[in-house]
């Protein structure tokens, strides 16, 4: 009788992965997907072997279960998981070495590449051979003790035997757990069951796969975990959700006032830049004016709503700066700005007693002034005035003053824009005051790691203790409570003149 021959399936036909990462690399486009391509790394066998179990939801789920061996890690598939029942045997078919970076890989494989789905860090820590683990390895029978978050004790990897022909599948392993004290019977504890979640986030299996884009204003907001202010830990949530709670603070100061944004995309500590002209980027929310400039209308952006402030969080401006006029009437500047910048080697003190200085001389032109932190080193002095002079007016007054000041005094106070005078002085920079040119907004953060915020005081509030960047997006929401009255309040009522020229 002729003995029918089974056909060997696919899958068996397939040789014992070479070890190394060329298979691995061969398989994945690294332009295309997340995972890292990976350096073979001699093993370092002073310390313990690294494993990882990682949930994937690719076209079938499975558990990769990777042990670290000769620099890789050598890396079975494990459809049903591993058990923590010594009954249990799960079938581990045996893929490519995956590099020893892998270990830390958690995201999600974009469709069309190799593996796509979601990849969850389902367990890590070290492993332990019983015996030489090369030699065990060959022999296709792996002991071993595992030290995770999830799973710990003995287990052990066995190869599975073929018959005298050897026609089993080359790559097929079976995961058992050992009996030891850490084992479970199934019908009590199903460790995959019980424990889903990731040990790096937190999160499942779903959560990755689609990640949760929280909603702030009406404005959808992504990668609301990126930190913005490393030094504080705050988030673009956190940034939103603050804005959000200052809004009615905040918002008159922006309101109709044409913008300069501070754009890091990558928060305080990455790249940043100037954006003074709107374009497909910006948020739909934020409102477009046309303005002429010397030679071309430019498209301004103006952020008069909580939408249009919160879509500024969702594309990374951490900086708003405003003009001196209202879009209303442009040509006639409603306030005028001392921007006091210390250059090297000022005593806080000084810069305080500037402040003052300032607001003395505008007293003596019966012109009242309001004192703000700009969240730098500086301060500014803020003058409101009836929207009545002319850009050239507004600067030839503020040039004056700061003129005068620094003819008074020349060792403490400069006007003049050159960096190397500055040392030792207060630079009074009246420039501020020219068509187009913008200083911090009101209640702004600033683009630097601890996100302070520029914010307005009232006159006795400074003190050789409150220094510029004392408020920050932590500190500012409790003494906006704790206010019993805005130090600003008369900045929106008062309706003043700039005095004739010759008068100051
Ligand atoms: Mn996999």
């Amino acid at each position: 009788m002729k003995k029918r021959r089974k056909t060997a399936t696919p899958r068996s036909a397939r040789p014992v992965p070479k070890a190394g990462l060329v298979e691995y690399r061969r398989k994945r486009d690294f332009r295309q997907t997340p995972e890292p391509s990976g350096s073979p790394s001699p093993s370092r066998r002073e310390r313990d072997r690294i494993f990882v179990i990682q949930k994937h939801a690719a076209s079938r789920l499975h558990y990769d279960f990777r042990l670290e061996l000769d620099g890789t890690l050598k890396s079975w598939a494990v459809p049903k998981g591993p058990s923590l029942d010594p009954t249990d045997k799960r079938l581990a078919m045996q893929v490519e070495d995956h590099p020893l970076e892998y270990a830390s890989f958690e995201g999600t494989i974009p469709a069309g590449e190799y593996g796509a789905g979601s990849v969850v860090l389902w367990d890590r820590g070290t492993w332990r051979p019983e015996g030489d683990p090369q030699a065990a390895y060959r022999a296709g029978a792996l002991k071993f003790s595992l030290e995770g978050t999830k799973l710990h004790g003995s287990w052990v990897l066995a190869k599975i035997r073929g018959g005298r022909r050897d026609r089993s599948d080359q790559r097929s392993w079976l995961l058992i757990k050992h009996r030891d004290g850490e084992a479970r019977p199934a019908r009590k504890f199903n460790v995959l069951e019980a424990r889903p979640e990731s040990v790096a986030s937190g999160r499942t299996l779903e959560q990755i796969a689609s990640p949760v884009e929280p909603v702030v204003a009406g404005v959808r907001l992504t990668h609301a975990d990126r930190v913005l202010f490393p030094a504080q830990g705050t988030t673009k949530l956190d940034l939103a959700r603050f804005y959000e709670s200052i809004a009615e603070w905040i918002l008159p100061h922006l309101k109709d006032r044409p913008t300069a944004l501070v754009r890091c995309p990558e928060g305080a500590e990455g790249p940043c830049f100037y954006q003074k002209h709107g374009g497909p980027w910006a948020p739909k929310a934020i409102r477009r004016v046309k303005i002429q400039e010397k030679t071309k209308a430019g498209e301004y952006l103006v952020v008069d709503s909580l939408p249009a402030l919160i879509g500024l969080v969702q594309i990374g401006i951490l900086e708003i700066h405003t003009w001196n006029s209202v879009v209303q009437h442009l040509e006639r500047p409603d306030r005028v700005v001392f921007d006091l910048d210390p250059g090297p080697g000022v005593e806080w003190r000084r810069v305080a007693d500037a402040a003052r200085l300032v607001r003395e001389r505008l007293q003596t032109v019966r012109l009242e002034s309001f004192l703000k932190t700009t969240g730098g080193k500086g301060l500014h002095v803020v003058v409101p005035l009836r929207a009545s002079a002319t850009w050239d007016e507004c600067r030839a007054f503020a040039r004056r003053l700061a003129e005068d000041l620094e003819h008074a005094e020349p060792k403490a106070y400069v006007a003049r824009m050159a960096k190397a005078e500055r040392k030792g002085k207060i630079f009074i920079d009246y420039l501020r005051n020219t068509r187009g040119a913008t200083s911090i907004a009101a209640f702004s953060t600033r683009a630097t790691p601890e996100a302070p915020v520029s914010v307005p005081l009232a006159w006795d509030e400074l003190t050789p203790r409150l220094r510029s960047d004392h408020y920050t997006i932590a500190s500012l929401p409790r003494r906006l409570a704790d206010l019993k009255a805005d130090p600003w309040a008369a900045y929106w009522t008062l309706r003043q003149n700039l005095p004739a020229l010759s008068t100051t």
